[in-house]
């Protein structure tokens, strides 16, 4: 049941927040694909997005500002068993974060990274972020934003992530399926949320959306790279949501590791062997002996 996958901890987001149906959506996806709570890792950053391990009954870590996809690509890495999902704000990922956005689509490393975009830094008071359009002046901006916004779609698709979709926060049912999707996909998933701030986005409300917001209905998701762009490209101002692209012939980057991994992956191999380590400390620490440097006195 959805709500089995819930804790006990307090929800801090501000009533009305479009992470409720965040939340609950992931609930009902890991629920509807049984999800196993100590093989399932939500990873997230700093941000009111970054508090989502809090609240979902399944392994986590809270980690830095900018830093989710490292630390998750650490733990998939390591362990190729495990399905690994990032939450991140747009701030996250594509401010301080944008390099490692980046490096996980070159790495096509299975991992699902979901983006809570509500167009600002909701947690520190409603600066504008990189998605946030040019000359759009939100609440608490004293003018409109000077710089132009990124495209989210078009830059992960550039980057590699083979598999790309669109949602949004108040629509469960639509949210709940890009997850599953994303969660099936083998290779870098990356999901973009519409997510209403109450706070501090008095612009990019839940109304503005539902009025631009068009389904993808007979979009076959498995198309070439340019048409997909084209079609994005195309988008004024209606904002396609659905299952956008896909990719199943790249190999993913566990694949690929794989076959450097001799016979195991790092999590499946032995540190101990009769109840003494493997590791020969000696050997280890002869290696950098030749790099020794002997202060002069
Ligand atoms: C290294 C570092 N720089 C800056 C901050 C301050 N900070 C905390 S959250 C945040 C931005 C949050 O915006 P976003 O990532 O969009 O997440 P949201 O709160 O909107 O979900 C910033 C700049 C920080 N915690 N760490
Ligand atoms: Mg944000």
């Amino acid at each position: 049941m959805a709500r089995e996958y819930g804790t006990e901890n307090w929800i801090e987001w501000c009533p009305g927040c479009g992470n409720f149906g965040i939340v609950s959506s992931l609930y009902r996806a890991f629920s509807e694909l049984e999800m196993e709570p100590e093989k399932t890792v939500l990873v997230s950053g700093i941000g009111c997005s970054g508090k989502m391990p809090h609240y979902v009954d399944v392994s986590g870590v809270h980690t830095l500002h900018g830093r989710a996809i490292p630390f998750a690509s650490g733990v998939k890495m390591a362990n190729p068993d495990l399905d690994v999902i990032v939450n991140g704000g747009d701030g996250d990922l594509l401010g301080i974060g944008a390099g490692h956005f980046v490096a996980l689509g070159r790495r096509n490393l299975d991992v699902l990274v979901m983006m809570h975009d509500n167009r600002v830094y909701g947690l520190t008071k409603g600066q504008a972020s990189p998605t946030l359009p040019r000359e759009t002046q939100t609440k608490a901006l004293d003018s409109p934003n000077i710089q132009d916004a990124l495209e989210p779609l078009p830059l992960a698709l550039i980057s590699g992530y083979t598999h790309l979709s669109r949602s949004f926060a108040m629509d469960s049912d639509h949210l709940k399926e890009m997850i599953k999707k994303g969660i099936e996909h083998d290779g870098a998933a990356f999901l973009d949320v519409l997510q209403p701030c109450v706070t501090y986005n008095d612009i990019h409300t839940s109304e503005y959306f539902k009025e631009r917001i068009e389904k993808l209905n007979d979009w076959d998701p498995e198309k070439d790279k340019n048409e997909v762009y084209e079609k994005l490209d195309r988008e004024t101002d209606k904002i396609l949501t659905g299952e956008i692209y896909k990719d199943t012939d790249k190999p993913s980057f566990s694949e690929r590791l794989s076959e450097g991994y001799k016979e195991k992956s790092p999590s499946q191999r032995p540190i101990e062997e009769d109840g003494a380590p493997i590791l020969d400390k000696e050997k280890f620490v002869s290696k950098f002996e030749e790099f020794v440097v002997e202060p002069e006195l």
